[in-house]
């Protein structure tokens, strides 16, 4: 194996999660609204921006080789017509610092959050918002794009669609079905003029990376889906529907695969976006797994009478996170399967636990990890894996409460520590050396005993 085809032992964050003050986005905006479940903003948060080094040395500690991490577009460009030049240069020595510390950059370019000028005039329902977003990018191209080999163009782009327009858990929260798959094309257009543009703009390379080639593509979220009621026709349908929809809308439309239940609907109103089919857009598939999801259909006078469909991500018996998320590694091991399909190499660009007193976090590592090694050996092309999250976070409308962290974050000082769990993780790092290219469940067997 090659060093540019070393196994990617990463951690995961994004901007406005953990780095503070991101005062000119959508989502700070709904914060002070009072959205957030617990009524929290996210304010400070962990105040990354200021100890962003810190975080890295953790990251460096650990003996990780790799880091994803969000550019906050409205810290870029907080205005239409204005760049933020301290906001470009502290991005510069965010990747100065990766690189000093041997770990490679994974940069997100849309992880949930817009400028508030955008969200102002439409977010992604705006038909010119591919040209918008585009002009950020080409701006990160150019000031930063010799260095950076591994692109995420956006952060699940079907939780951001239904976020916003169907469950109420994003700004604006509005419930308007129609307006998914019309964010959703728009969204998918922006993704292929962003691949294109990274591909045809990066001309000179730099920096340690600089042999590796680009690649670009996007982390889709995944669930794996069951009916409630294994018995009832509808649940069974619905659940095979969210399958399609949910899991598999996204890949299609980037590799040109013609059958897809969702395909049609994002596609639509299809001139724009046609340039998308019938080719390749991205060069690898990114995962982020956490959990199973279960289907039913609700009566009508149980829940909202518009949107009768339930879903809920645990059984009462199944051991769960502090989020109520089943603890369910198969589920990883059948979406990688899935991923072969497609013939193209896999990033487990997320999969973490919310656990604050780390006491499920080890067992869910090693038994997440053991289904990565079998996908390995079954031929699966897994080319890395970022656990979410490095550093605990502000989880979005759950606030500060759920903890991703493989570090903690004390946050009445901003006083990070590793978790027990970290430690682990680095052990396991330590055994493979780097690599991960052979089935290596023995090893991670001996983890958990150890772990007992
Ligand atoms: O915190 C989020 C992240 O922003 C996107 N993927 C899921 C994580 C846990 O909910």
């Amino acid at each position: 194996m090659s060093a540019s085809s070393k196994f990617l032992w990463g951690a995961a964050t994004s901007s406005h999660q953990i780095e503070g003050d991101n005062t000119k986005n959508d989502w700070w905006a709904w914060e002070q609204m009072g959205k957030v479940e617990t009524g929290e903003v996210s304010g400070k948060s962990t105040d990354h921006w200021n100890r962003f080094q810190e975080d890295l040395d953790l990251a460096a500690q650990m003996g990780l080789n790799a880091y994803r991490f969000s550019i906050e577009w409205s810290r870029w460009q907080p205005y239409p017509d204005q760049w933020d030049p301290v906001a470009i240069d502290w991005y510069r020595q965010l990747i100065d610092e990766c690189e000093k510390r041997k770990l490679k950059p994974m940069v997100t370019l849309h992880h949930f959050t817009s400028p508030l000028w955008f969200a102002e005039r439409g977010g992604f329902l705006n038909p010119d918002s591919p040209t918008l977003f585009l002009k950020f990018v080409k701006k990160v191209i150019s000031e930063l794009g010799d260095r950076i080999s591994l692109w995420c163009t956006f952060n699940e782009p079907m939780v951001l669609a239904v976020g916003q327009y169907l469950g109420g858990f994003m700004p604006p929260g509005e419930f308007k079905p129609d307006c998914v798959g019309k964010l959703c094309h728009h969204i998918l257009k922006s993704h292929v003029q962003s691949y294109d543009a990274i591909h045809r703009e990066t001309k000179k390379r730099n920096g340690p990376w600089r042999e590796e080639p680009i690649e670009v593509g996007i982390a889709n979220n995944m669930i794996d889906f069951f009916p409630d009621r294994s018995w009832h026709p509808i649940d069974i349908g619905l659940s095979k529907v969210a399958r399609n929809f949910f899991n598999r809308t996204w890949w299609d439309a980037l590799t040109g695969r013609p059958q897809s239940f969702g395909l049609p609907w994002l596609i639509k109103k299809p001139p724009q976006v046609l340039e998308a089919l019938g080719r390749r857009t991205c060069d690898y598939l990114g995962i982020n797994y956490y959990t199973k999801g279960y289907l039913s259909w609700g009566s009508l006078t149980q829940v909202q009478a518009d949107f009768p469909i339930q879903v809920k991500f645990a059984k009462e018996t199944e051991p769960k996170s502090e989020l109520g998320w089943a603890i369910h590694p198969e589920g990883l091991g059948r979406m990688m399967r899935f991923a072969q399909t497609y013939q193209l190499p896999v990033y487990i660009t997320e999969n973490g636990i919310a656990d604050a007193t780390d006491k499920y976090r080890g067992q869910y590592l090693i038994s997440h990890l053991k289904q990565v090694a079998e996908a390995i050996s079954q031929g699966v092309q897994v080319k890395g894996y970022f656990h979410w999250s490095l550093i605990d976070n502000f989880e979005w409308i759950k606030g500060y409460e759920p903890r991703f962290g493989l570090a903690q974050v004390d946050y009445s000082n901003f006083q990070r520590g590793l978790r027990p769990s970290a430690r682990l993780f680095s052990k396991i790092i330590a055994m493979h050396q780097g690599y991960f290219d052979q089935p290596q469940i023995a090893i991670l067997n001996s983890f958990t005993h150890e772990q007992k």
